[in-house]
C-alpha cells in the first residue's frame, strides 16, 4: 500500500502577521491584537501578538492591561481585531491549500490539512518539495509565514507543524514517528488537557514515550475504554481518521466598525455595500447562493441588535443583496435612536448554486 501523507499547514501568529502585512512600517515592533470589550480603555483581552511581542512575555488571552505593563517601556503597537480583514485573507489562501491538495479540510481559520498522498505518489521528499512551494506561494501572494508538518496521519502533522514556529518545516516519516513523538510531554496529544496529564503524571507518565509503552488493559482500566484506546493508539502514532472536507458553511458574514459613530444611512451603506460585494466573492468561489439576509449593529452602547429577511427563493444576485440591505438598515434606523458604531451583513440559508450544479454535471458529461 501506498504511504498516506497528510500536511497541516498553519499560518503564523495570523491576526498580527496580517496586520504586519497592511503596514510594514510595525513589523520590528511588538504586535498586540485586541479583543476589547469596551468597558473601559484597557478592558478585554489579548488575541494575538507577534513573536517580538511573544519575546517580552505576551500570550494568547491575556488581559490586555496586563500585555500593556509588560511592553510599558517599549514602543508598542496595540490594534483590534478586523475578523472581516483577517477572514479575507484566509478564504484566498485557503484556496490556494486547496489546489494543493488530492483532499482538504479547513480546521480553523489559519489552518488546514491536506491530504497529498496521491498527488506526491507516496514520496516524503516530494511532499516537503510541495510544502516549500505552498510556503513560497503563500509569501509571494500574501507576505505572509506559515508552518507546516507533514506526516503519516492527521495528529502526526499537526503536532509537526507546531514543533518548529514561526516558518517551520517538519517532516515525520512514518518509521520516524516513534523517535519523534516519544520525548514530548503527554500534553501534545489532542484530548490530554490539564487534568488528564496530572492523572497521567501520577501513574509515572509524563512523555508520549511513556505512554506508548503502557499496556492497553492498564490504561482502559484508568481511562475508560474509548480514551484507554485512543491513548493507546494516539501514543504510538496510529490514528485513521481522513481528511475530509467539512460541511458547507451555514452563513457567509461580514462585520467591521465604521470611521466614525452615524445615524447616516449613505455612511452604513458605503460599508455595506462593500461588504455585500466581498460575500459575493466568496458565494461564487464556493457556487452557493442565499436565502436568508440579516443585518447587524452593534449601537454606540456596544449593545448588538439584528434584522433579518427571507427572500421567496434564493438567489445569488449582489443588487439583491444590497437592496435587502438597505431596505432593511434603513428600518433599522427608524426604529432604533443610537448611533451605530459597527455594521455587518450576514447570508444564511445556503444552497449549492444550480447554474454551477449544471456546469459541473454538464462537464462531467463531457469528459
Ligand atoms: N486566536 C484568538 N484567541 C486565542 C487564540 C487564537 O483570538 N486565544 C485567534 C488569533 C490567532 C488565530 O486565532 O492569530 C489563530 O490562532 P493560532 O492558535 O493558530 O495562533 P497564532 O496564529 O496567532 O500563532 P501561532 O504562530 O502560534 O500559530
Ligand atoms: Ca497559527
Ligand atoms: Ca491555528
Amino acid at each position: 500500500m501506498r504511504n498516506r501523507i497528510v500536511m497541516l499547514v498553519d499560518l503564523d501568529y495570523f491576526f498580527a502577521q496580517a496586520e504586519e502585512t497592511r503596514n510594514h512600517s510595525i513589523r520590528d515592533k511588538p504586535v498586540v491584537v485586541c479583543v476589547y470589550s469596551g468597558r473601559s480603555e484597557n478592558s478585554g483581552a489579548v488575541s494575538t501578538a507577534n513573536y517580538v511581542a511573544r519575546k517580552l512575555g505576551v500570550k494568547s488571552g491575556m488581559p490586555i492591561a496586563l500585555a500593556k505593563r509588560k511592553l510599558q517601556n517599549v514602543d508598542a503597537i496595540f490594534l483590534p481585531v478586523d475578523e472581516a480583514f483577517y477572514e479575507g485573507i484566509s478564504s484566498r489562501i485557503m484556496s490556494i491549500l486547496r489546489d494543493y491538495s488530492d483532499r482538504f479540510e479547513q480546521v480553523g481559520i489559519d489552518e488546514a490539512y491536506l491530504d497529498v498522498s496521491q498527488r506526491t505518489n507516496g514520496s516524503y521528499e516530494e511532499a516537503a518539495g510541495l510544502a516549500r512551494r505552498i510556503k513560497d506561494e503563500i509569501v509571494k501572494q500574501h507576505g505572509l509565514t506559515c508552518s507546516v508538518g507533514i506526516g503519516p496521519n492527521k495528529p502526526i502533522a499537526k503536532i509537526a507543524a507546531d514543533i518548529k514556529k514561526p516558518d517551520g518545516l517538519t517532516v515525520v516519516r512514518p518509521e520516524q514517528t516513534v523517535e519523534f513523538l516519544s520525548p514530548l510531554p503527554v500534553e501534545r496529544l489532542i484530548g490530554v488537557g490539564v487534568k488528564t496529564a496530572e492523572k497521567m503524571r501520577a501513574l509515572g507518565v509524563a512523555t508520549i514515550g511513556n505512554l506508548a509503552k503502557r499496556d492497553v488493559q492498564g490504561l482502559i482500566d484508568v481511562f475508560g475504554k474509548k480514551l484507554g484506546l485512543y491513548f493507546h493508539n494516539a501514543s504510538n502514532g496510529i490514528d485513521e481518521e481522513p481528511v475530509q472536507e467539512r460541511e458547507e458553511a451555514e452563513s457567509i458574514s461580514r462585520i467591521s466598525t465604521l470611521k466614525e459613530n452615524t445615524r447616516d444611512l449613505s455612511l452604513i451603506l458605503e460599508k455595506t455595500n462593500q461588504q455585500c460585494e466581498e460575500i459575493q466573492a466568496d458565494l461564487e468561489n464556493s457556487g452557493l447562493n442565499f436565502k436568508t439576509v440579516t443585518v447587524i449593529a452593534v449601537m454606540e452602547d456596544l449593545s448588538i441588535r439584528s434584522r433579518s429577511r427571507s427572500l421567496e427563493k434564493n438567489t445569488n444576485r449582489t443588487e439583491v443583496l444590497k437592496g435587502t440591505v438597505n431596505g432593511l438598515f434603513g428600518k433599522f434606523l427608524e426604529e432604533f435612536n443610537l448611533e451605530v458604531r459597527r455594521v455587518g451583513v450576514k447570508v444564511s440559508g445556503l444552497a449549492k448554486d444550480e447554474k454551477s450544479q449544471k456546469q459541473l454535471t454538464s462537464f462531467i458529461k463531457q469528459g
